[in-house]
């Protein structure tokens, strides 16, 4: 096997694997695999991402969700690394993870499901292969390593690919996963959103280590640096760890170096810990532009082109939100999604809630 890009990016001196600079020029010695219409396609698919943020901010402002978590800024983060998987490897995501939802193919109008306040949202969706949304920081990384673990039991060349944030690698159960993955050689891939926050807290006050990515080599795998902003190269780093996964050479680690543009959730004013200055340095770095001028550039893209997908995104948008809107709120969801077989101190809860609703 050739040695692999994302090796030869060394996390302990803050080496990062980048593609696509600022200006929307390929400035690195390597290319995206990924072809104009699949570029293009992806961008559309992050257009989307982003109409759908700004709708969703707006309905919670007016009381129709219960919260919102923001993703702009994240989303090439997401997109890209979900666009180098197959249809049958799964995804198991945090809660900042709208943009992966839609990635990966789920109805717009069960995206928002959970954060209108409708347990429904989080039901396995095994159609798309993704697991339910993790409030609880860092927990998704087990689930994640236990089911490529049983992939790799049942012999099957699939791999399981879990988002979590900075915060989430101070979490015990996150350094339990890694380790667990690199005794058992899981087919996982580890992918941090670096958001350089969690909630308050700077990414400086959340480890020592330098970079993120360097977590791994403590457990015996690799670890990459990725500019989390270009979509080429998260697409890239992500491919190559999917396929060595899926060869059985293990698990690997992608931090994903971006920023959390907006807000933590609806419930936090980020202008109380952090100067706008910081969020403004940030602004040209936005993944949508850079990939925008990319496509610019080589003529895939106009800016009327960009004026009718704005419109269809919001059509598309508003067609889904009154769809959810619709859908039916079970009272009962809250006990239905998180076993086969609901076992018995949850059944008493149940048959208790019965009677009081009656
Ligand atoms: C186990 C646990 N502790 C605390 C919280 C409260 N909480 C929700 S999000 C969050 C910060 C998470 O930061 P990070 O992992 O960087 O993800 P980000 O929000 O930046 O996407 C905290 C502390 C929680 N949901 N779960
Ligand atoms: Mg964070």
């Amino acid at each position: 096997m050739p040695r692999l890009v994302i090796e030869q990016y060394d996390p302990l001196k803050g080496q990062m694997l980048q593609l696509l600079d600022e200006k929307g020029s390929l400035s690195g010695k390597h290319q995206p695999m990924l072809s104009d219409e699949e570029a293009l396609r992806l961008y559309k698919v992050m257009r989307l991402c982003r109409v759908m943020d700004q709708k969703a901010l707006a309905m919670q402002r007016q009381g129709r969700m219960v919260t919102y978590v923001p993703t702009a800024g994240q989303e090439a983060a997401s997109v890209g690394a979900i666009a180098a998987l197959r249809k049958e490897d799964w995804v198991v995501p945090a809660f900042r993870e709208t943009p992966g939802q839609i990635a990966r193919g789920m109805k717009l109008s069960e995206v928002l499901l959970w954060q209108r306040g409708n347990e429904q949202g989080f039901s396995v969706m095994p159609s798309y292969r993704m697991m339910p949304v993790a409030v609880p920081v860092g927990s998704q990384t087990l689930h994640a390593v236990g089911i490529s673990w049983a992939m790799k039991l049942r012999k099957e060349p699939l791999v399981a690919m879990t988002f979590f944030g900075d915060g989430g690698t101070s979490e015990g159960d996150f350094h339990e996963a890694m380790n667990f993955a690199g005794v058992f050689q899981t087919p996982t891939v580890f992918v941090c959103q670096n958001n350089q926050w969690a909630i308050s807290v700077p990414r400086s006050l959340q480890s020592a280590s330098k970079t993120i990515a360097q977590k791994a080599l403590a457990y015996g795998f690799s670890g990459v640096l990725v500019d989390g902003n270009d979509l080429f190269a998260m697409h890239l780093a992500a491919k190559e760890a999917a396929e060595k996964a899926r060869s059985g050479l293990g698990p690997t680690l992608i931090e994903a170096f971006t920023y959390r543009l907006g807000a933590h959730t609806t419930a936090d004013d980020p202008r109380k810990y952090r100067k706008e200055d910081d969020v403004k340095a940030w602004i040209p770095r936005d993944p949508l532009v850079r990939l925008k001028l990319y496509l610019e550039k080589r003529r895939l893209w106009s800016e009327e082109q960009e004026r009718s997908h704005h419109e269809e995104c919001d059509a598309k948008v508003e067609e889904a939100v009154s769809e959810m809107e619709r859908t039916v709120y079970e009272e009962d969801a809250i006990f239905m999604h998180h076993f086969a077989e609901m076992p018995p101190h949850l059944q008493e809860q149940y048959e208790e809630f019965r009677r009081e609703a009656r």
